[in-house]
């Protein structure tokens, strides 16, 4: 899954493709390079963001989601918000990306249900601006994260959401401090256990910054996360997760490559 943010703050990218134009030209190249779906987001999620207005929220993504959908590309969503994910399905997407999980929007999950979305369901406890008030959990980060998800599900079910549409994600560095993110991955197979596809973003993300930090302790800077997230990337996909979340798709496209030809998956070249 390759990633699309039309936002002006997001950490990774943020401001770079705040202008349609350029947030299409961004998506049909991470397309081109092999990404089998497109995430379009217009609401920045980092530790302390402010949320947009949802008119702001539509015009950032629709038009973007209706070109790249017309492209022949597979479409997701990335919004917590019924309304903005009713209109990015009419124009094309065919996937919620729904980092709070059902919990911002009371109305998400009845509109996943009635539209028959596929729908990624991501661990959260809170919004942004005081996700860093919510990292404790008292049985260790796996098992709350396996519990609050198992409730998520319970709520899917309620709504009537098809089981064989439900991909779930941990959400790395949601309300999770460094050092739970290395946790959460090595228990990922806890978190498989819950019998549903798992999606992982773990690309550029701060816990990467801290690893590679400097000897003074300065974590290393944004653009230059991307051998490590490539390198994470690779294992996770050795353990089986359906889907990596990735701002660099060739990179990831390559390494995947590398690891199936070790693995004697693709023709001998
Ligand atoms: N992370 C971000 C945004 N959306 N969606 C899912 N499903 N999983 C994630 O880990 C996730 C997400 C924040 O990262 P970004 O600012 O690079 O988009």
């Amino acid at each position: 899954m390759g990633v699309v943010n039309v936002t002006p703050d997001s950490f990774s990218d943020g401001g770079r493709f705040l202008e349609a134009g350029a947030a299409i030209d961004h998506g049909l190249a991470l397309h081109a390079a092999g990404a089998d779906i497109l995430d379009i987001g217009g609401e920045s999620t980092r530790p302390g963001a402010t949320r947009p207005l949802v008119e702001e929220e539509l015009a950032r993504v629709v038009p973007v989601i209706g070109a790249l959908a017309e492209a022949g590309a597979v479409v997701s969503v990335d919004t917590m918000r019924a309304d903005v994910a009713a209109a990015a399905l009419d124009a094309g997407a065919t996937i919620v990306n729904d980092v709070s999980g059902g919990l911002a929007d009371p109305a998400m999950l009845d509109l996943v249900a009635a539209r028959a979305a596929t729908y990624i369901a991501m661990h959260w406890r809170a919004h942004a601006d005081h996700m860093g008030e919510f990292t404790t959990y008292d049985d260790g980060v796996v098992a709350g994260v396996r519990a609050e998800l198992s409730a998520r599900l319970a709520a899917m079910s309620a709504a009537g959401i098809d089981p064989a549409r439900i991909v779930l994600d941990p959400g790395l560095g949601f309300a999770k401090q460094g050092a739970q993110n290395w946790q959460l991955l090595r228990g990922l197979d806890a978190l498989a256990e819950l019998g549903f596809p798992l999606l992982v973003g773990a690309s550029r993300k701060s816990f990467l910054g801290t690893l590679l930090a400097a000897p003074d302790g300065t974590p290393r800077p944004v653009d230059g996360r991307e051998a490590a997230s490539t390198a994470l990337g690779v294992l996770l996909a050795q353990r089986g997760v359906w889907g990596l979340r990735v701002h660099d798709v060739r990179a990831t496209r390559d390494a995947l490559a590398v690891w199936q030809a070790m693995e004697g998956a693709t023709h001998d070249r």
